[in-house]
């Protein structure tokens, strides 16, 4: 049964309806008589951004921010920390902890009232290159010290100042990879040297991170991870067999990098409401939608349109799953998003580089302002205890 707390037919309208005024170039603006998308949400659910407070935090005085620090204060009452709180960043060397970028936004997130989604302790990438070097040759016993005194560290330092953490994130590989479908073994060098028992491990970093914060939504985070796949169905699995070990996992985020290269999982509703029948929080955790764009670097207008209506099909299956507690965004412009670095692609976010509103922010806008609280406030963790 699908639990709609929005109106149908709000994506296909809203894409049309406010192209025009966006193609016209409507620069966003901290106007506090302005909509924003955080402003708008239902009171259940957050509205984030992923910020690298490294790069864009530290000289953030609140008398006199910057257009980007002003957008980011105003329009979202979530943020991510896009790199910050990764072991590269935070955790260079065995002794060594540097907390500056963290810090920045756990402050920058105080001065605007807005909450912290931490990401991440338990990955296969951006690790420092001791725990590369060192991961090979650890034993379980000496990896599992490595991790639970980095989750302890980090997850004790914000404790009772982050809503949801990215516990365990990118856990599985794709059906592609060599091997297909199953724990990254080999890559994450902690799940290595325990291979014998990786989900003994997994669980164990949801233990540390719960005893370090009671109060800490933990969450399962992954990529291609919005509908029904293979994937996912492995993710299904390992869920329930570290609730049936009474491990306090709490929730299941799909990160929903998307391309127009590829088609929507019409599933992903379908997905979020399975995670949540098992007594789990659900998230967008990372959304953008990137694309081909022509011999000048520009979207076609079809593009632009479609660009609006995924992020809305994103947003539609977190508004209809009561179970959906945030929906964050992988940056809100372009000149800061990840994906031309990455991809041949570009145009993922919400406003163009010089912070123009693009019609996929006003869909999700309108669509924001249309939905109803659905269901109660978040429920605390534990439930799965
Ligand atoms: O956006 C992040 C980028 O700045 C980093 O260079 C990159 C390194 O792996 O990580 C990016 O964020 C990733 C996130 O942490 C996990 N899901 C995929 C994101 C995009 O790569």
């Amino acid at each position: 049964m699908s639990h709609s707390r929005t109106k149908i037919g709000v994506a296909a309208v809203s894409a049309a309806s406010v192209a025009a005024v966006a193609l016209a170039g409507v620069a966003a603006q901290a106007d506090p008589k302005e909509p924003t998308l955080g402003g708008e949400a239902p009171i259940d659910l957050k509205i984030g951004s992923a910020v690298w407070g490294q790069n864009e935090l530290l000289d953030y005085d609140p008398d006199d921010p910057n257009e980007f620090q002003s957008i980011l204060g105003s329009e979202f009452n979530s943020l991510t920390p896009e790199n910050d709180m990764k072991w590269s960043e935070l955790h260079p060397e065995p002794d060594v902890y540097d907390f500056s970028g963290a810090d920045a936004i756990m402050e920058f997130a105080e001065a605007n009232g807005q909450e912290v989604r931490g990401h991440t302790l338990l990955w296969h990438s951006q690790n420092p290159d001791w725990v590369n070097e060192a991961g090979g040759a650890w034993t379980c016993q000496e990896a599992r010290d490595v991790l639970e005194d980095h989750v302890a560290t980090v997850v004790g330092r914000y404790a009772g100042e982050i809503y949801e953490w990215d516990v365990a994130n990118e856990l599985i590989q794709d059906d592609w990879d060599e091997g297909g479908v199953k724990l990254r073994t080999e890559a994450n060098p902690f799940l290595k040297a325990c291979s014998e028992d990786p989900v003994a491990l997994i669980g164990d970093v949801f233990r540390w991170a719960h005893e370090a914060d009671p109060e800490a939504v933990l969450f399962l985070n992954d990529y291609n991870a919005e509908g029904i796949n293979a994937k996912t169905d492995a993710y299904y699995d390992l869920a329930q067999e570290l609730l049936a070990d009474g491990a306090p996992l709490h929730g299941f985020g799909a990160q929903g990098h998307l391309s127009l290269m590829y088609g929507f999982d019409d599933s992903m509703q379908a997905n979020f409401e399975r995670f949540a029948d098992l007594g789990l929080k659900v998230a967008v955790t990372e959304a953008d939608v990137r694309m081909p764009l022509d011999e000048n670097g520009d979207p076609t207008e079809e593009q632009i349109a479609l660009q609006a209506e995924r992020y809305d099909g994103m947003l539609q299956a977190c508004l209809n799953v009561p179970a959906c507690t945030s929906f964050t965004v992988w940056g809100f412009d372009d000149a800061r998003s990840w994906v031309p670095g990455v991809f041949d692609e570009g145009y993922a976010t919400i406003m163009t580089e010089e912070f123009e509103k693009k019609p996929a922010y006003f869909t999700l806008l309108e669509s924001l302002t249309d939905a109803t609280p659905g269901r109660s406030p978040r429920t605390p963790p534990g439930l799965n205890k």
